[in-house]
Parts: structure tokens; C-alpha cells; sequence
């Protein structure tokens, strides 16, 4: 059978990403509804080979459209609005912001690691996708809790600019654009993304601060990882935005309940779904966001044992923030959910 899907935020950095992948996974769209805001009416977007012109996003559009699948990719309080208007026009929503992955009536998923979950979707008719820096941890530690049980995970991110979407990326290029014309100090005033200058500079500060010096991204590590993983893994982030355009990198250490093993972590990585272990220290080869850009992998590397608690592990893990992160993350929850409810 084949589906009418929406995709609202379609001219944003993550729907342009939406329209490529539905194209090259060959997902079964009957129609594409591509909606944004008002000011994007009549722009238009490609999707196989035919220009589709963009409708404004209202709660009417998908009763009118007959949507079966709706990914929302539009921000928080888009999805607050019009995304229980799609789930009661009889659309699955997938939903990338972060507005109801806490609510215990939507299943929070990355199909590698909790895909049962989806099962509950018709609770509200609506499945959420997890932050970005969470989906790629969660894959990489999947395996290696099943292995070797996980209790604590500490990780720092070196988080690309696209997770600010396109202005966050337009940001960083106008700022290096500047700086080879001596104009960077004008172009930083300017700024409207980031709190900081962003190129040549690293911002240990992502979304806001809230109680105790943590901020919300942080936040969303810590909750999001113990709803996935079913499990009560202790998380201590610390997020900071780097001057990569679109791969988030992540150095995470692992306290586990056995002794660890680096040949067993390297096993066990490799034959998990959608992880690639590039671990070759001798010749120079470990992941790096030019890597993992445009790819649909987590690449994991520079596994090693720590150098006084044989219980614990250290490595490092880059994933495409826009794919893995976000946009391949949905489709993957759209297909599983067609195998397993799709009528
Ligand atoms: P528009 O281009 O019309 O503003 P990004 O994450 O790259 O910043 O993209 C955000 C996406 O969300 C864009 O497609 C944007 O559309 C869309 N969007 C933002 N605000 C709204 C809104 N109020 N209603 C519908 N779509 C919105
Ligand atoms: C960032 N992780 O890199 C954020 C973007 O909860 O979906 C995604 C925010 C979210 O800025």
C-alpha cells in the first residue's frame, strides 16, 4: 500500500533532508504534502523529479489532504499546535521536536534500539523522535549495556551548527565568509543564533540554563536515554556547539556493572544495526564528522579500556546530525511502523 504524507517544515534544514531520503529509501508515498509556514506559500521543492509547491501549515490541511503519515519538523511549539490536529485527522505523526517525548502516551524511539515501543503510537497517534545527540549515544550504547551492563555514562558533545537548523548553519558560514574579509567583528554583532561568536570558537552552552547549572540539551540526554533504554543509566552530558557544519561528535565514557573487554566492545559494536567501528589508532583512522557526513551510520572509534577501572570504557562516536540525528531517524520510525501497524 502506499501513503499520503506531510512534512511540516518542509523548507527547514531537516524537511529538505526529509524529501531527499523518502526519494532514495524508495518509501511508499502515494502524494507529498511538503507545508511551512505562511511566508513559504508557493515556494516550491522537489521530490522525484516533480516540483511540488508548498501549502501553509494549518490544522485543516491534513483532513483536506487525507494524510496517512506526518512528519513534523517545524519546532516545539509548531508541534504543540497542529500536531494533535494531524493525529486526529488519522495521521501517525513523527515528531522531531522535543514537545511530547517526555509525555508517557508517546513512545520515544530509534528503531535500532527500543522499536517495540512504536506499538503504543495509537495511544496518541503520535511517535517522537529523540534529540539528536541522544539518538546517536543510545545506538552506540545499546549493544554495550546488553554486553556488559551500563550504569553511568559520561559524555561531552561536539555538537555541529545545524542543530540551530539552517540559520545556525548560514550563521557559522557568513562568520567564516567575514573572517577572510577582516569584516568578523561586524558580523558577530549581527549574530542572531548563537550566543557567541561561533567560528574558531567552541560554546559550551546549548538551548537554556536550568535549575542546578545544567542546560535544557543536557537534559534531554538524561531523560531521553532512560526512556529509550528502559533502563535507570545514570547520565552526566556536557553539551558545547562547535564550528562543524552538520556531524555531532560525542567522547563518552562508560561505567558498566562487569569488566570490560575492547575486543568484545569492537564485536558487538560492528554487528549492531547502522553502527560502522572505524578503530585503526595505527593508521590514523577514527571517526570525524567528515566522515559521517551525508551517511547514515554512527561511526564509533578510539575504543579503549580505562587506564585504572577495568569496568570501565572510553570512545568516541560522530553521527550526521541532520540524517541519523533527525531525518533518518523518522523514516526508519515511519517503515517500522508500516511493517508492524500499517494497514
Ligand atoms: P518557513 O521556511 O516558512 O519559516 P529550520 O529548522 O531549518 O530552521 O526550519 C524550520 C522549518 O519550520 C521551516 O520549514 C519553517 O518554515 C517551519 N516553520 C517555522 N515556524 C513555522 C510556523 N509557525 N508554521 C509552520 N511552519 C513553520
Ligand atoms: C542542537 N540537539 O544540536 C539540538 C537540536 O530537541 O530536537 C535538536 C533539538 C531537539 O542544537
Amino acid at each position: 500500500r502506499m501513503y499520503n504524507v506531510a512534512i511540516a517544515g518542509a523548507t527547514g534544514a531537516v524537511g529538505e533532508e526529509l524529501l531527499r531520503i523518502l526519494e532514495e529509501r524508495n518509501f511508499p508515498v502515494k502524494k507529498l504534502v511538503p507545508l511551512a509556514s505562511a511566508r513559504s506559500v508557493g515556494r516550491e521543492v522537489e521530490f522525484k523529479g516533480e516540483v511540488l509547491k508548498v501549502k501553509e501549515l494549518t490544522c485543516d490541511v491534513f483532513k483536506e489532504e487525507e494524510i496517512d503519515i506526518a512528519f513534523f519538523s517545524a519546532g516545539g511549539s509548531v508541534s504543540a499546535k497542529f500536531a494533535p490536529c494531524a493525529a486526529e485527522a488519522g495521521a501517525v505523526v513523527i515528531d522531531n521536536t522535543s514537545y511530547f517525548r517526555m509525555d508517557p502516551d508517546v513512545p520515544l524511539v530509534v528503531p535500532e534500539v527500543n522499536p517495540e515501543d512504536i506499538a503504543l503510537w495509537n495511544k496518541k497517534g503520535i511517535i517522537a523522535n529523540p534529540n539528536c545527540s541522544t539518538i546517536q549515544m543510545v545506538i552506540s550504547l545499546a549493544p554495550l549495556h546488553k554486553e556488559f551492563g551500563i550504569k553511568r555514562v559520561d559524555v561531552a558533545t561536539y555538537q555541529a551548527v545545524s542543530g540551530a537548523g539552517k540559520k545556525g548553519m548560514e550563521e557559522l558560514f557568513e562568520q567564516m565568509r567575514a573572517l577572510f574579509n577582516f569584516k568578523l567583528d561586524k558580523k558577530v554583532e549581527e549574530r542572531e543564533v548563537f550566543q557567541h561568536q561561533i567560528a574558531l570558537n567552541v560554546i559550551p552552552h546549548i538551548d537554556k540554563f536550568m535549575d542546578g547549572g545544567w542546560t535544557k540539551e543536557e537534559l534531554k540526554m538524561v531523560n531521553e536515554t532512560k526512556k529509550i533504554m528502559h533502563a535507570d543509566i545514570q547520565v552526566a552530558p556536557t553539551c558545547v556547539r562547535v564550528p562543524v557544519l552538520r556531524s555531532h561528535s560525542e567522547a563518552i565514557t562508560i561505567y558498566c556493572e562487569k569488566d570490560v573487554d575492547v575486543d568484545r566492545a569492537r564485536e558487538v559494536l560492528a554487528n549492531f544495526e547502522d553502527v560502522k567501528v572505524i578503530d585503526n589508532p595505527e593508521k590514523n583512522e577514527y571517526p570525524m564528522p567528515i566522515i559521517a557526513t551525508d551517511t547514515d551510520y554512527v561511526y564509533v572509534g578510539r575504543i579503549r579500556k580505562d587506564l585504572y577501572d577495568p569496568k570501565v570504557l572510553h570512545f568516541f562516536n560522530v553521527a550526521d546530525q541532520i540524517r541519523v540525528g533527525a531525518a533518518t531517524n523518522a523514516v526508519r520510525i515511519a517503515e517500522k511502523w508500516i511493517e508492524m501497524e500499517g494497514k
